[in-house]
């Protein structure tokens, strides 16, 4: 079998990693390419892995830890999508608040895998709104240790994508492009909308045609690295919601404009949030990036008696204190429209990293 074309999409937790995937696979389907993807996550239950099932494509899940911490998770992962999907490429999503790929997954990869994967240049999303704040010094309403990861995961970049540009001036974005430009003149910088489609074909071609990945290892403090994360509190969660010819439309509005509500009003500032509600044959989904204003949904579903609810949270706040938002917000927003049962539920503080292999020199 050939080597498979792996390609690595980082940024910051809601940077539009997930999307991308999603339209650069139906992209690369069209050129008669076979892929598959790989998402990863601290804990089971994504929503990701579910979103991108549901648009039928080939999906392989590594969750309990990062990618960089279960290195043989991956690739085992990676081996099996290979196999099953004869992939001529795979696209992997590794987890948002996660920096050091190049050190820990890309070089190691090019050492031990090569005879199996040609691996691409990295790719690091990063949302215009956040960006701009950042390159000024800015923290982009995160944690300071948190912001750090942000920055650290551009400093080891090889392609630096600036995403969503359908939501922002044209003359912004330029502007932006010249900045980001200036502050790492190492890496291509390329522009995008997974939304509209516009800079995707031009990003893929770079991204699937290059095979010069990993061409810098950030010097990364591992303490800050940790607590970056540690300032997150982390829950995965599925339910099951029954009722009677409930409108889904308005209630998941409701739970996920009072759930923001509740994060704003405290200072928890959001890294993602991400709900996923699905009928026998519909689905709705969430998301939440920040503030209010980013909230949005997309999809519907006709009045029905059964949804299965997934939703996945990434919150400045301590695990608990999520727990008791998200759980108390869903009784609350349900009240009187349906009955909830629990399927799987689980919250926590992403632990210290602690990479497989950390490499100190490109290969
Ligand atoms: N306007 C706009 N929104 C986007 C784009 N890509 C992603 N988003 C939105 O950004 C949010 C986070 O996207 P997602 O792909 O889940 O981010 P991830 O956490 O990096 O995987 C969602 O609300 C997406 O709809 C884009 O190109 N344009
Ligand atoms: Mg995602």
């Amino acid at each position: 079998m050939k080597r498979t074309k792996l390609i690595f999409v980082g940024g910051f937790l809601g940077a539009g990693k997930t999307t991308l995937l999603w339209k650069a696979a139906q992209q690369a389907m069209k050129q008669g390419l076979r892929v598959g993807l790989i998402t990863n996550d601290q804990a089971p239950e994504l929503v990701d892995s579910v979103l991108l099932s549901k648009e039928g494509l080939k999906v392989a899940e590594v969750s309990g830890s990062c990618f960089c911490c279960n290195f043989n998770g991956f690739t085992d992962a990676a081996q099996k999508i290979r196999a099953d999907a004869s992939a001529d490429v795979i696209i992997a999503e590794p987890v948002g608040s996660c920096t050091d790929l190049s050190a820990t997954i890309l070089q190691p990869l090019k050492k031990i895998w090569n005879r199996d994967y040609d691996v691409a240049p990295l790719t690091v999303l990063a949302d215009p709104e956040r960006l701009t704040d950042i390159l000024k010094g800015g923290r982009a309403e995160l944690h300071p240790d948190a912001a750090y990861i942000y920055r650290k995961q551009l400093e080891e970049s090889d392609i630096i994508l600036i995403t969503k540009i359908d939501s922002y001036p044209s003359e912004q974005i330029d502007k932006l492009k010249q900045d980001v430009a200036k502050a790492f003149p190492f890496a291509t910088i390329l522009t995008a909308s997974a939304l509209s489609g516009e800079g995707m074909e031009n990003w893929f071609k770079e991204t699937f045609n290059r095979s010069d990945s990993g061409k810098r290892i950030a010097t990364v403090d591992y303490d800050t690295y940790a607590n970056g994360e540690a300032v997150l509190g982390w829950l995965n969660g599925t339910v099951q919601l029954n009722g009677l010819k409930v409108d889904w439309n308005s209630l998941m509005d409701d739970y996920l404009h009072n759930l923001s509500k509740h994060f704003d009003s405290n200072n928890y500032s959001v890294g993602h949030v991400k709900i996923i509600a699905e009928s026998d044959k519909q689905y709705i989904v969430g998301n939440l990036t920040g503030k209010a204003s980013t909230l949005t949904l997309r999809g519907a579903i006709e009045p029905c008696d059964a949804i299965r609810l997934t939703i996945n949270a990434r919150v400045e706040t301590s695990p608990e204190t999520l727990d008791k938002i998200v759980n108390e917000t869903l009784n609350n927003s349900v009240k009187n429209r349906c009955d909830t049962k629990t399927v799987a539920w689980k919250y926590l503080t992403p632990g210290r990293p602690n990479p497989t292999h950390r490499f100190t020199e490109i290969v």
